[in-house]
C-alpha cells in the first residue's frame, strides 16, 4: 500500500494565507466607525442578507452525529452503540461512586477556590497521571525526565502535542493506522502536520496485518511520527500481542521514529491498569523518546469534565524543562489555561490509596460487563444460526466490536430496528445490556440474510 498524504498544503499554512491576504486587502486598515455606518445604511445590508449566506451547512460529525440522529427518533426501541461512552445495565450513564466521594470531598473543602490553574494545568494531577500511565518506579519519572501538562481530555491532549510537533520536530510527517479513530487525521492535520496511513487491520482475518504494519512502518522515513493505540485499538479493537508490540518497538526504534500513545482507554481493555499500560512502559524502559496523550474520559467516567494529560518522555531532565516552557507558549494562546473541576477530581483518587482501590473494583466492572455483553451478543447469533463466523466478537478487546456489517447494512439495521451505530459497522458494545442483546442480534442475523 501506499501511504496517502491527508492534504497538500498544511493547515497551518492556509491560517498563515488566510491572514496575509487579510493584512493586505485595502479595507483592513480602515475597519472603522465611518465604514461601519455606511454599510448599515446599505441596501444590502437592509434587505437583511448575512456576511455568512455563502456558508454551506456541513456534515455532523460521524461519531457524534449518531447521537443526534438518535436523540431525534421517537421509537421506544431505539438503541445508540454509535458514541463510546458507558451505559449501565439500564442503559444508563454512569457516575462512579468514588467520583461523587471526590466531588463530595471538594464541595465541603471550603478552602478550596476558583482561581485559574497555572498554564500547564493542576501540578498534583500532572505527578499523578504520569504514574499512572509510566508506572510509580519508572526510571523516566525518577529522573525527571518527563514533562506532563494537564489538557483537554485525550483529544486536546492530542492536538497539544500535535502543535508542539509542528513546531518543534525535525519530521512533520505523522503515521496513523488505517483504519483508526476518525478525529486522529483532523487534530493532526490542523496541529501542522501531514497525515498518513499504516497498515493495521486485516479484513479477511478480522485480525492484525501485521505484515502490512511492518512493512509499512519499515519504509516510513528515519525519525517520522508514528501514533500508536495504547490498548483497546479504536475502532477495530483488535491489539498487537505482547511479542508483536516488541517487534514493533524494535522497529520504530531502529528507525529512530517517534511514537505518540494515544491511551483513551486504559484499564477498559483487560480490567487492569498496569496491563494497558504495558505497551507503553516497554517503550520507556528502552530510555527513548515518546509522547502520550491521556483520557480519563473512560476510565474514570469524566467524559464531559474534559481531563487528560500530555507526556512527552526525554532523555534528560534539562531537555523536559525546555519541552515544558514551550508546550506552555503551545497551550497559552489556545486555551490559557485548564478546568479545575476534573482535574482535582482525578487527584484526590489517585492521592488516596482506598479510594484509588476503589476505583479499580469500579473499572473491572465495567471492564467485565463490557466482556459479558461480547459473549452474550455472541451466544445469541449463535442460537439465531445468523450466517459467519462471529468469533472476533469475543476476541476483540475494549470498548468497541468491528462488526464487519457494511454501511447498507448499517443503513437497514438503523431504519428497520432503530439501532444507531457509526456507518463502519463499528458498535460500541458498552452501551449493550442483556435487555437489548436480543434486539441487536435479530437485526444483525437480518441485516446479514438480506445480504445473502
Ligand atoms: N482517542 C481515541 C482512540 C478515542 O477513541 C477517543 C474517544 C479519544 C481519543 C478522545 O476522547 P476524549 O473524550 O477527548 O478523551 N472516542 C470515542 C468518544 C467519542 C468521540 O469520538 O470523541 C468514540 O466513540 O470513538
Amino acid at each position: 500500500m501506499n501511504p496517502r498524504d491527508s492534504s497538500s498544503s498544511s493547515p497551518s499554512d492556509r491560517r498563515l494565507s488566510a491572514l496575509a491576504r487579510h493584512l493586505s486587502s485595502p479595507s483592513a486598515a480602515g475597519v472603522g466607525g465611518g465604514v461601519s455606518r455606511s454599510l448599515a445604511s446599505s441596501s444590502s445590508f437592509a434587505r437583511g442578507d448575512s456576511v455568512f449566506s455563502h456558508v454551506a451547512r456541513a456534515p455532523e460529525d460521524p461519531i457524534l452525529g449518531v447521537t443526534v440522529a438518535f436523540n431525534k427518533d421517537p421509537s421506544p426501541v431505539k438503541l445508540n452503540l454509535g458514541v463510546g461512552a458507558y451505559r449501565t445495565e439500564e442503559g444508563k450513564p454512569l457516575v462512579l461512586n468514588v467520583v461523587r466521594q471526590a466531588e463530595q470531598q471538594l464541595i465541603n473543602d471550603r478552602a478550596r477556590v476558583k482561581e485559574y490553574l497555572p498554564i500547564v494545568g493542576l501540578v498534583e494531577f500532572n505527578k499523578l497521571s504520569a504514574k499512572l500511565i509510566f508506572g510509580a518506579d519508572s526510571p523516566a519519572i525518577l529522573e525527571n525526565r518527563v514533562t506532563t501538562v494537564q489538557c483537554l481530555s485525550g483529544t486536546g491532549s492530542l492536538r497539544v502535542g500535535g502543535e508542539f510537533l509542528a513546531r518543534h520536530y525535525h519530521q512533520h510527517t505523522i503515521y496513523i493506522p488505517k483504519p483508526t479513530w476518525g478525529n486522529h487525521p483532523k487534530v493532526f492535520t490542523l496541529a501542522g502536520l501531514s497525515v498518513k496511513y499504516y497498515r493495521y487491520y486485516d479484513p479477511a482475518t478480522r485480525g492484525l496485518d501485521f505484515q502490512g504494519l511492518l512493512e509499512d512502518l519499515g519504509s516510513a522515513p528515519l525519525g517520522a511520527v508514528v501514533l500508536l493505540h495504547a490498548c483497546a485499538h479504536n475502532p477495530t479493537g483488535v491489539d498487537p500481542t505482547i511479542q508483536q508490540w516488541e517487534q514493533i518497538r524494535q522497529l520504530i526504534r531502529s528507525r529512530r521514529q517517534l511514537p505518540f500513545f494515544d491511551s483513551a482507554y486504559q484499564g477498559f481493555a483487560s480490567g487492569n491498569l498496569d496491563a494497558d499500560a504495558q505497551s507503553i512502559r516497554s517503550f520507556v524502559a528502552d530510555g527513548g523518546e515518546c509522547l502520550v496523550a491521556q483520557s480519563y474520559a473512560k476510565n474514570m467516567g469524566l467524559y464531559g469534565e474534559r481531563v487528560g494529560a500530555l507526556s512527552i518522555v526525554c532523555r534528560t531532565a534539562d531537555v523536559a524543562g525546555r519541552v515544558e516552557s514551550q508546550l506552555k507558549l503551545v497551550i497559552r494562546p489556545m486555551y490559557s489555561n485548564p478546568p479545575i473541576h476534573g482535574a482535582s477530581i482525578v487527584a484526590a483518587i489517585l492521592r488516596d490509596r482506598e479510594m484509588y482501590n476503589e476505583w479499580t473494583i469500579e473499572l473491572k466492572a465495567m471492564a467485565d460487563r463490557i466482556i459479558s455483553m461480547r459473549h452474550q451478543l455472541f451466544d445469541a447469533l449463535r442460537a439465531r444460526g445468523t450466517p459467519g463466523d462471529w468469533s472476533h466478537i469475543i476476541k476483540q478487546i475494549g470498548m468497541f466490536t468491528f462488526t464487519g456489517l457494511n454501511s447498507q447494512q448499517v443503513a437497514f439495521m438503523t431504519k428497520e430496528y432503530h439501532i444507531y451505530m457509526t456507518s463502519d459497522g463499528r458498535i460500541s458494545m458498552a452501551g449493550l445490556s442483556s435487555k437489548t442483546v436480543p434486539h441487536l442480534a435479530d437485526a444483525i442475523h437480518a441485516a446479514v440474510a438480506r445480504a445473502v
